[in-house]
């Protein structure tokens, strides 16, 4: 692909929305037309090389429809290509969108409107006819916060009156994407229409993305993904920095018609949509009506010095640790970790009743904050190639900085902060604190496969076979390190159960405070709760089924303040004890909780003085607590729909602690 023209009076701007030919889009109607400010108008004609011509009817019929309501300038198909590709990448560094990060290889930086650095859950929508199909129903006089409900004609109105016209001035990208290697039978396909030249550029690191996607479509069916900034331009209107609509955001999902909508944001999970939207939200109603199920999880494939390899999947809430465990560094000789997804997975029986997962994505959209070569040094092997930053600082030597990476960045180098503050190396501690380098929902979207540790099966069209399931969160206080549920039931109820500090991965929440968190899911869920709870407990009775086994975690209990666990590289030791309890290793005693370790049974040679004992701390009247919260929790959110196995575990733990 190549640039026809940069001289404004060769390739003037169409003054007119796009015309389409008696319904269908004119030759033009696939060109590329880049919008920027007037002050720089220099518009540039990069020829696509898929016309809307060539698309199935299915897809053209899509498009077709959304030109009409959405106005934009111009359609670009996108193919996938690189040449496409570093396109996108050129346009957005003259718009000022992305500035180039010249210590690196392939690597920019993005700074987004202040007013658009998180996922918003308090404007994100499932619509289905019935309202206790997306949404569980709550007790008398109490708030639901297991997801918002709205009816879907009334919101199919609310967002046509929003995308009227949004994309005015702009270009309109056709984003086809799979979800999942291209042609697995576990893998499904999207098709995104933005304005966004960013999620184009994104959605090509984190989802196979372009021609080969179409080929596989064929007619088939698709997930129906509409995105717009919700910022449109008339003639010779200046754009914004990072045009955004905080007033009129609106994140929808459609499940009964596989359909996305989103207004008003350009940022992560917002607008990536094969991400939370797809890939959690609605692929999870698509699983339960499938019989499988679609996670919140990474993927990790775990091999011991004996050279026996098991995988496992674990949920945490967002910005507690998947990514840092997903591309684990084992500090026990012998071990090895191998990374297959750091935040979702899609998990389903085969014909030996092997539950296989495949990660969906093909990238890694990491919490940057925190990430350095102790924490992460994987992370740290991969980021710096082909990544677009977020909202990170940025180095007087083209580099990134972020609260984690003082050692790491030269003694001599400023750092401009991501809100522009200049010198911000010589700011007072207590100011760094107030106005940290990066904001702390900062991320990297960088290539998977360029992971040191990529696991060697992560594309396998099959998947890799699960054996253990962990929840975990923040916990400072009561949880212990590790333990074990009883059975698949109770397994159920600790995931139900789940609870975390809150962190800047939303924007809704104050940092700090104990939120429920079921499943690592609660942003997530795509349908009812309960019914969700019903599934998953449902899934043993599959004939011929071999369930994992289901553990909980929590590297971050506190004593004074201070973590006690080391955590990151040192967390293997407790995965060595989870290997060894898939393999029936008598390594077990119960507890109120579940199996915790028996004394001596977690691997601690070569750690140094640690604390084991207050790990495992559950005094009762904690424990009494975590049964009332849990309690009220269940009665408040799903009232009566309460499934009876939950039911039931609550009240057999209930017994365990009073015979404590
Ligand atoms: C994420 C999240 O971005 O969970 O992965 O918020
Ligand atoms: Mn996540």
């Amino acid at each position: 692909m190549s640039i026809v023209s940069s001289d404004p009076a060769l390739s003037p701007l169409p003054r007119t929305p796009l015309r389409l030919a008696g319904g269908l889009p004119t030759k033009t109607g696939s060109k590329f037309i880049p919008r920027t400010s007037p002050a720089t108008t220099g518009v540039r004609y990069l020829s696509a090389s898929i016309q809307l011509t060539d698309l199935a009817p299915r897809v053209r019929e899509f498009v077709e429809e959304h030109v009409k309501i959405l106005r934009p300038a111009n359609v670009h198909v996108c193919d996938g290509s690189s040449e496409e590709n570093q396109s996108m990448v050129k346009l957005l560094q003259d718009i000022g969108r992305l500035k180039k990060l010249d210590k690196y290889e392939n690597c920019y930086l993005a700074i987004t409107s202040p007013e658009d650095v998180a996922r918003v859950e308090k404007q994100t929508y499932v619509c289905t006819t019935k309202k206790e199909d997306s949404v569980p129903t709550p007790a008398p006089r109490v708030e639901s916060v297991l997801g918002n409900w709205k009816d879907p004609q009334e919101m199919d109105k609310e967002m046509e009156s929003k995308f009227q016209g949004s994309m005015e001035g702009r270009t309109m990208y056709v984003i086809p994407f799979s979800m999942g290697p291209l042609g697995s039978k576990l893998s499904k396909i999207g098709i995104q229409l933005t304005d966004s030249e960013y999620v184009v550029a994104s959605m090509r690191i984190m989802t196979r993305m372009g021609r080969g996607v179409l080929d596989v479509l064929k007619d088939g069916s698709f997930v129906k993904c509409v995105h717009s900034v919700g910022y449109p331009l008339s003639e010779g209107q200046k754009d914004a920095e990072w045009p955004c609509n905080k007033k009129k955001l609106a994140i929808v999902q459609y499940p009964e018609r596989n359909e996305i909508k989103s207004f008003g944001s350009g940022y992560g999970g917002n607008s990536l949509l094969g991400k939370k939207c797809f890939a959690l939200r609605i692929a999870s109603t698509i699983a339960r009506d499938e019989g499988w199920l679609a996670e919140h999880m990474l993927i990790l494939g775990l091999t011991n010095p004996q050279g026996v390899k098991k995988y496992i999947a674990a949920a945490f809430p967002s910005a507690c640790g998947k990514t840092n465990m997903a591309m684990l560094t084992p500090t026990i000789p012998g071990w090895k970790a191998e990374c297959v997804g750091d935040d979702i997975a899609w998990m389903r029986f085969n014909e030996e009743g092997r539950l296989m997962a495949i990660n969906p994505e093909n990238g890694f959209f990491g919490v940057a904050p925190g990430t350095n070569t102790g924490s992460n040094p994987n992370a740290m092997g991969t980021i710096f190639r082909n990544t677009i930053f977020t909202n990170v600082a940025s180095t007087s030597d083209g580099g990134v900085f972020w609260e984690g990476l003082e050692k790491e960045v030269p003694a001599d180098v400023s750092i401009t902060s991501w809100l522009g503050t200049k010198n911000w190396e010589k700011l007072t501690d207590h100011e760094k604190k107030e106005k940290p380098a990066a904001h702390p929902n900062s991320r990297f979207c960088t290539p998977t496969s360029q992971c040191p540790v990529v696991d060697p099966d992560w594309e396998d069209p099959r998947g890799v076979p699960i054996d253990a399931i962990l929840f975990g969160g923040r916990r400072p206080r009561t949880i212990p390190l590790v333990y074990e549920a009883n059975s698949w039931n109770h397994g159920v109820f600790v995931g139900a159960s789940m609870r975390s500090e809150a962190t800047s991965a939303a924007s809704d929440f104050k940092k700090g405070g104990l939120l429920h968190d079921p499943f690592a899911m609660r942003p997530f869920f795509g349908y009812n709760f309960s019914h969700y709870l019903q599934h998953w407990l449902r899934l043993q009775h599959t004939p011929g089924v071999q369930m994992p086994k289901i553990f909980h975690v929590n590297w971050f209990r506190k004593s004074d303040g201070k973590f006690i666990w080391p955590g990151f590289g040192d967390n293997i030791r407790v995965l060595d004890w989870i290997f060894r309890r898939c393999d029936g290793e008598d390594v077990a005693q119960s507890s109120p909780l579940g199996l915790i370790p028996k004394e001596g049974t977690i691997n601690t040679e070569g750690l140094g003085p640690i604390d084991m004992a207050s790990l495992f701390q559950m005094p009762k009247e904690e424990l009494r607590e975590e049964a009332a919260v849990m309690e009220d929790y269940f009665e408040k959110q799903l009232s009566g729909d309460i499934p009876a196995e939950v039911r039931q575990e609550l009240e057999q733990f209930k017994g365990r602690v009073d015979a404590l």
